[in-house]
């Protein structure tokens, strides 16, 4: 490479040290392993020799233009697909070649040309060798500046125009050469090809390149010793652009801007991989907010309807108070005192007028209260199994696939499968009566231990019969002392008001008890099926918030690349 000033060679460090930061930023993201391949052969090239690369499709005589160039059949020329593989040709004192790599080879030659650049022929695009196409597109990445090869027979084909886009997209510099031109009549012809092509390049791939209408086999001719041939040859303006218009200066521009084209082009790559990434994480935060919103409504819906649930139970003894009250006023009178010696009989008619079926009415309450908590479970899960599908559906739609870097895709899809089947399997397999009979159980043991469905038996029974003991041996004591009239006015309100007393002190507290008992149970039951379905979405919502963090980080860093990167050509193509 030439000796190069003190700006020059600052301005290459500082695209030295730029690439090497974008090389470590797109590996950090995970880059495809052809981009890195690019990329790194990209900066590598920086320190080559300019490197001149020939490219077009099969047959165009890009072979037959190298060896004009050189004015040597260096290489084979032929009418079906010829080269198989690259050649660099590069100085040497004499003719050489060696396997570089699997598809590389180099020759050399005693060339003054290729003393100041090296010249790669390339296997033709569009053969029925669909390798030699691949083989070519590989190397387009390392070129300084592409000579495309068209023919005059078939200029311009749409393969062609693929191909070009293909060199365009890597950022690099592309001048046409239009060969063949001695299959045409007139000049005038030659012009209207030239046309076409500049027509075309404009309109299709929005670029302008420089044309070069040229006949291969005649400069070849020519300079095989038939000065006649090198007039209508015109390779005259050729060479000269090669030798002159690529003077030093030119080279080191197209030398330095062309690796930054290659860090744009991958840079513009990953950016809008990082937004496409983005958006399908904006729209699965969107719904897993639906579905977090859901639960939220769903626990609020299920605390209210909870309460009048409880309320409900709650009436069930505030009722049976007041009929406890009914039955002490119509029971402890005057003229009942003889009933109230049989404390057997008080207990039962206490159990069958109070008590009556207060046990299977709160045991029926809970049963619908399970059934109910069930339920909602159960739609819960529906629901979430309804939120995926649509998902998916929507992605369908959309068709959105793979985007073949890293596992993104394959984490997402898979974490989201995972959340569809387990949600998918908790609808199918949902066992109602099993799941009811689990709470039942628990529900069980809590208010059994606050002696609730015991509450006829031991509680109040027992109570109403220690009422009925005291007052007949009141009523005894009071007889004998032949005070009738006292105890009418005294002891039996006295001790009915006492009763009512008790008997509502008592039901109070099996009330707290019952409703604390079942406030707690239910409210555990609530938050474990909540749990459960926060559970299930855990790992799915975790990478979505992991991966958008991590896309946003990369996409600001990979901005702040590209950035840098269109500032450092600007002033390279300035230099
Ligand atoms: N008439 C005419 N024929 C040419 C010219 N240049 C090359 N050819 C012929 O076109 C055919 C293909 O030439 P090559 O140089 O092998 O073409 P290529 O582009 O290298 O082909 P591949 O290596 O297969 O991609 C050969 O038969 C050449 O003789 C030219 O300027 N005029
Ligand atoms: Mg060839």
């Amino acid at each position: 490479m030439q000796i190069l000033t003190n700006d020059q060679q600052a301005l290459f460090n500082r695209e030295r040290a730029l690439l090497g930061e974008l090389q470590i930023a797109l590996t950090r993201f995970g880059m495809e392993r052809d981009d890195e391949a690019a990329l790194r052969q990209a900066v590598q090239q920086m320190y080559d020799l300019f490197l001149l690369v020939v490219a077009g499709e099969f047959n165009s005589g890009k072979s037959t233009f190298i060896n004009a160039l050189l004015g040597q059949r260096l290489l084979k020329e032929g009418v079906t697909p010829t080269t198989t593989q690259i050649n660099i040709l590069r100085h040497g004192e004499s003719e050489s070649a060696a396997v570089l790599e699997g598809n590389i080879l180099a020759l050399t030659a005693p060339s003054e040309l290729l003393r100041e650049i090296s010249i790669v022929d390339t296997p033709g695009t569009n053969a029925i060798l669909r390798e030699h196409e691949a083989i070519t597109a590989h190397f387009i990445p390392r070129s300084d500046l592409v000579l495309f090869v068209t023919s005059a027979e078939r200029p311009f084909t749409e393969s062609e125009r693929g191909f070009l886009e293909q060199i365009r997209d890597w950022g690099k510099k592309i001048v046409v050469v239009l060969n063949k031109i001695d299959i045409l009549q007139s000049d005038a012809d030659i012009q209207e090809v030239e046309r076409f092509i500049t027509e075309n390049a404009a309109r299709l791939l929005g670029i302008q390149p420089q044309i070069f209408p040229v006949s291969a086999r005649l400069a070849m001719l020519a300079k095989a010793g038939d000065p006649r041939a090198w007039g209508p040859s015109r390779f005259e303006p050729l060479e000269n652009y090669i030798r002159t218009a690529l003077d030093e200066d030119e080279r080191l521009r197209l030398k330095l801007s062309s690796p930054l084209g290659v860090g744009q082009r991958l840079t513009g790559r990953y950016t809008s991989l990082i937004h496409s990434r983005l958006d399908l994480l904006k729209e699965d935060t969107v719904m897993l907010d639906e579905v977090e919103a859901q639960l939220g409504l769903y626990q609020e819906d299920m605390r209210r309807d909870f309460k009048f649930r409880m309320a409900d139970i709650e009436n069930v003894l505030l009722d049976m108070e007041k009929r406890g009250d009914d039955y002490f006023e119509s029971t402890l009178r005057l003229g009942r005192v003889s009933d109230l010696i049989n404390k057997k009989r008080i207990q039962q008619e206490f159990e069958q007028q109070v008590v009556a079926d207060v046990p299977g009415q709160i045991e029926r309450k809970v049963n619908d209260l399970i059934d109910w908590l069930v339920e909602a479970d159960l739609r819960q899960w529906q629901s979430i199994t309804g939120h995926l599908a649509e998902r998916r559906r929507k992605l369908k739609d959309r068709l959105i696939g793979d985007d073949g870097v890293g596992s993104f895709q394959y984490d997402r899809e898979r974490l989201m499968d995972a959340l569809g089947r387990e949600s998918g399997r908790v609808v199918e397999t949902y066992d109602r009566a099993r799941e009811a009979e689990e709470m039942a159980l628990a529900a069980q043991t809590a208010v059994a231990a606050t002696a609730a469905i015991e509450v006829s038996a031991v509680g109040l029974g027992a109570l109403v019969a220690a009422l009925a003991t005291t007052l007949t041996t009141d009523i005894t004591g009071i007889l004998l002392a032949s005070l009738v009239a006292v105890l009418g006015l005294f002891v039996i309100p006295i001790r009915k008001r006492n009763a009512k007393r008790d008997l509502s002190e008592k039901i109070a507290a099996l009330r707290k008890s019952l409703v604390g008992a079942l406030e707690h149970q239910f409210s555990n039951e609530m938050e474990r099926s909540i749990e459960r379905i926060r559970a299930a979405i855990a790992p799915y919502s975790r990478f979505v918030r992991m991966e958008n963090e991590k896309l946003s980080a990369a996409g600001a860093e990979l901005a702040a690349l590209e950035q840098q990167l269109a500032d450092l050509k600007h002033k390279v193509e300035n230099l």
